[in-house]
């Protein structure tokens, strides 16, 4: 199709039955032909003195064709700016020349109504042009004519319109982008010369990342915000951390010379361009504004859920629900945005209830380069920013070298951010100075490109020449700045090599003060979980209420009646172990936060937290209940169908909020591994990188019923795997009070904070046996290890160790067989594993032989890590045989194998 229809090949009685639609009602009609039609009516009534205009004649269609040439450079304008530093643009046709809309030169002359539209009245088609042209096709290309919301479209028009996009800055501003350049540029060229061939993944090439920095803090602390959340990935981050957050030189230095900080315990590091800060730091006008920079891996755009969650939480808490005083600044490479699905489900994220944040300022450090990736092998899209469009998000692509452009730009996106709390996008477009990294060679890739670039003047000596040339600055300052500023830097330089590092410090310090990395000794026993009777039963009783104006589903009115018979029964099934759980934290004071698919009703149906009226869709949270007994927050989300992103917001969300349970639950627990990136690079190995600390807890539906290889298995093993350094707890439990327990533990550590990853049933969540009493509750604590309480020590020969459901399994035969010589026990917590508990087994059934019983197959479940505690345990093994898949497809084969090992176990 052509890309393009012009209103001179129009037909005129089209647009005639237009104007009459428009006659009998304007509103009926597009705006751009309200507008239009305005004009027209106006230039006709003033020439006849007439009210009625029927028809329309040559002369008034240019009027048209005018404001299609408007049109068309709010629409494509992007597509011709001058944009790119380095590169000739490609060129796209048609083009923006007055003949593609039906005018001619001798048409610039003439006056047009159609000037209104753009506020500056009638007006010369010349001038309309030049307007249209300053605006649209300068340093600045915007897109967002896409932009749905009739409010938002018309702010944006008129705001670039107006100021036809075009700074306007003070003396004083220019002089202090002049200052950010100076240091941008001389902090790269400092460390290039005096740390040479060590990564440090340069900035060069879009240096006005950092006056971009500067001015968005800056602009952000007039307009209200207090607080911003950064994630960045490698590129620029060191000139990030030192010249926007103030990390001061001397510490970058001494990481750049190798020396480690002074650390205790199991912290180990990480790069020096992952790691996280924070600090306070004064805009140039004096507004103090708090600054994170999230720690990151190394996987690109992980982070971008992570400050999502962070920000969220301190929204919700620090900031009461004040969406405009915490903002997000995500700073992606134009390859990864790209190229990283997560960009996508973040996005999809923002306007959520459950995750909305009131918009991310999204910058792109576009180098025009992955690695050694040109852009035409990196994406089919024009932009890398495209995915932007999916959530109809404004993007401006900005020249990085024209620096007053990339500074109003920012101002624009952050004021865009405060009026509608939507996302925005900047696409900075610069290049690279060197190779991906310093040591990289670039010309054996991009020859042609580097041969520009080595050309290049740098964007703060066109900045200094532009003012100079302008008499903003005089010829000796950009001069005297550099110099100042080498000279500080070189005093820091000889100070950083007499000192070790300081103490790494949470970029969330303020929150976590007080809280420590977990020892050995801390999981001997667990903390008192227990809660008084009353309390319990009280809350147990409000929980099941229903409220009476509330038209239940007969199915619900039953449920709550089964809820308040196992009150009176006292045998608690999962669901309500889990329930009072969270209403007796709430009770405490905690807030509980849940998110996952499907989480409010609860997948296999047990948990109905949120329910709904027979007659409505209106949400019902049963936490609503506990009235005055709720004294924290209780929520539960439905999250979109996302596993990455959920999981890595909820992870952030937990990063800033230690006295708060922060849940996730996956649909089966082998979904997660669409998380592993946030399993594998925060939730086991945060802590010791980043000395970050998180209670995350993970839900995760795991056992064998024969539901086939995908719904059978949480990959229990892999967690197992990461399991180090008390890095997280991994549990598969077989009580709902010990599940309780558990839940509760996460908060009542007295000063830490660990990840809990829970094995959860699905057939338990029904099971007669899988039940618990009051005392449970209310005079336990957690078990990590489950004794059997059955068996008469002298008369067993043989103990079943054995984890979760399949505990189920093994009871039913003991106990069909009568059998007193085989014990079962269970453990409970399979990370930090129970030592002590343990060895009290193994020295009470001492001389009985010991079997670890798991209905995954041998290269998965907890057998090989149980090896690596202790390979003089000589455990037998009974389980499946070591297979490629999880589990059968095959209900009856997998009975069979299930019977198999039961069988085995009681085979002495
Ligand atoms: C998920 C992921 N895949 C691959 C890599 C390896 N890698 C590191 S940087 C990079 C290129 C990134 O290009 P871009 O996003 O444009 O950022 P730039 O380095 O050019 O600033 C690649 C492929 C990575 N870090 N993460």
């Amino acid at each position: 199709m052509d890309s393009f229809s012009y209103i001179s090949n129009a037909d005129v009685s089209a647009i005639d039955q237009i104007h009459q639609q428009y006659l009998q009602n304007p509103e009926s009609v597009d705006y751009g032909w309200q507008k239009f039609f305005e004009g027209f009516d106006f230039g006709y009534n003033q020439r006849t003195g007439n009210g009625k205009s029927n028809a329309i004649s040559e002369d008034a269609l240019k009027e048209i064709n005018v404001l299609n040439l408007i049109q068309g450079y709010r629409m494509r304008g992007h597509l011709f700016t001058k944009t790119n530093p380095v590169r000739e643009r490609r060129q796209y046709t048609p083009t923006l020349a007055i003949e593609s809309f039906g005018l001619q030169a001798s048409d610039l002359e003439k006056t047009f109504a159609a000037g209104s539209e753009l506020g500056i009245g009638s007006a010369k088609l010349k001038d309309i042009v030049a307007h249209l042209e300053q605006t649209y096709c300068q340093s600045i290309g915007a897109e967002y004519m896409f932009v749905r919301e009739p409010k938002k479209l018309n702010w944006l028009k008129q705001k670039m319109e107006t100021a036809k996009n075009t700074p306007n800055l003070s003396i004083e501003e220019k002089r202090h982008i002049l200052d950010k350049l100076n240091q941008a540029t001389v902090f790269e060229n400092f460390l290039h010369t005096k740390f040479v061939g060590q990564k440090r993944f340069s900035l060069e090439g879009l240096e006005t990342l950092i006056p971009a920095l500067d001015f968005v803090i800056k602009y952000g602390a007039d307009l209200g915000v207090e607080e911003f959340v950064l994630g960045m990935a490698h590129r620029g981050r060191l000139n990030v951390l030192a010249n926007i957050l103030n990390k001061t030189y001397d510490e970058i230095f001494k990481e750049f010379e190798g020396k480690s900080a002074e650390d205790e315990g199991i912290f180990e590091g990480d790069v020096k361009y992952h790691m996280g800060f924070s600090s306070q730091v004064k805009t140039f006008t004096g507004k103090k504004v708090q600054l994170r920079l999230s720690p990151n891996p190394s996987h690109l755009e992980a982070v971008n859920p992570v400050v999502k969650g962070i920000t969220r939480a301190n929204m919700e808490y620090k900031y009461k629900g004040d969406i405009d005083k915490i903002a997000p600044i995500l700073i992606h490479g134009d390859a990864s945005v790209a190229g990283q699905g997560i960009v996508y489900e973040v996005l999809q994220m923002a306007g959520l209830p459950a995750y909305n944040v009131g918009g991310c300022i999204h910058i792109v450090a576009n180098n025009q380069i992955g690695f050694t990736t040109n852009y035409t092998d990196a994406r089919t899209s024009t932009y890398c920013t495209d995915v932007a469009k999916t959530t109809l998000s404004p993007v401006f692509h900005v020249n990085a070298d024209d620096v007053e452009a990339v500074v109003y730009t920012i101002k624009l996106a952050m004021e865009y951010r405060q009026e509608f709390n939507s996302d925005v996008f900047i696409d900075l477009l610069g290049y690279r100075k060197y190779g991906h990294n310093e040591g990289d060679e670039p010309r054996f890739t991009q020859p042609v490109l580097y041969k520009a670039i080595a050309a290049h003047i740098n964007p703060r000596e066109q900045y200094n020449q532009k003012l100079m040339a302008a008499g903003s600055v005089e010829a000796a300052l950009a001069k005297e700045m550099e110099k100042d500023f080498r000279g500080l830097l070189q005093d820091k330089l000889e100070k950083s090599k007499s000192e070790k590092l300081p103490k790494v410090k949470n970029f969330v310090k303020d929150v976590w003060d007080g809280f420590r990395h977990p020892v050995i000794e801390d999981f001997v026993t667990s903390p008192d979980t227990a809660v008084e009777a009353k309390n319990f039963v009280d809350l147990a009783e409000k929980l099941t209420n229903i409220p009476s104006d509330f038209n239940a589903f007969s199915k619900i009115v039953k449920l709550m009646k089964d809820r308040k018979a196992m009150i009176a029964n006292d045998n608690y099934d999962w669901a309500m172990g889990e329930l009072l759980a969270y209403a007796t934290l709430s009770n405490e004071g905690h807030n509980i936060r849940m998110t996952g698919q499907d989480c409010e009703r609860g997948t296999f149906s047990h948990r109905h937290a949120i329910i709904k009226p027979e007659d409505s869709e209106k949400a019902y949270n049963t936490f609503d209940s506990l009235g005055k007994s709720k004294k924290g927050n209780v929520y539960f989300h439905n999250s979109l169908l996302s596993e990455y992103a959920v999981l890595g917001f909820e992870y952030g969300y937990s990063m800033v909020t230690p006295n708060d349970l922060t849940i996730w639950e996956a649909q089966f627990g082998d979904f997660a591994n669409g998380a592993q990136i946030i399993i594998d690079q925060y939730i086991a190995s945060a802590s010791t990188k980043w000395k970050t600390f998180s209670g995350l807890t993970l839900l995760l539906p795991h056992g064998y019923e024969g539901q086939g290889p995908e719904h059978s298995s949480a990959r229990l093993e892999r967690f197992l795997q990461l399991a180090a350094n008390y890095n997280m707890q991994v549990c598969n439990i077989t009580t709902p009070a010990n599940y309780f327990h558990a839940l509760r533990r996460q908060l009542k550590r007295k000063d830490l904070r660990i990840p809990l990853v829970v094995m959860t049933p699905k057939s338990l969540l029904r099971h007669p046996v899988c039940v618990s009493k009051l005392s449970d509750f209310t005079e336990q604590k957690f078990q990590e290890v489950i004794d059997d309480s059955q068996v008469n020590v002298k008369d067993v020969k043989r103990v079943l160790l054995c984890s979760g459901k399949i505990y189920f399994e093994l009871l039913e035969r003991q106990q069909t067989e009568q059998r007193k010589d085989i014990a079962i026990v269970r453990i409970e917590q399979l990370y930090p594993m129970p030592e002590t508990q343990l060895s009290a087994i193994y020295s009470k059934y001492k001389g009985a032989q010991f079997c670890w019983v798991q209905e995954e197959p041998k290269n998965m479940g907890a057998w090989l890590n149980l090896l690596r505690w202790d390979s003089n345990l000589m455990l037998k093994r009974i389980s499946r045989e070591s297979s490629a898949s999880p589990a059968t497809g095959y209900s009856k084969v997998h009975a069979v194998e299930q019977k198999a090992i039961i069988d085995k176990a009681f085979t002495l």
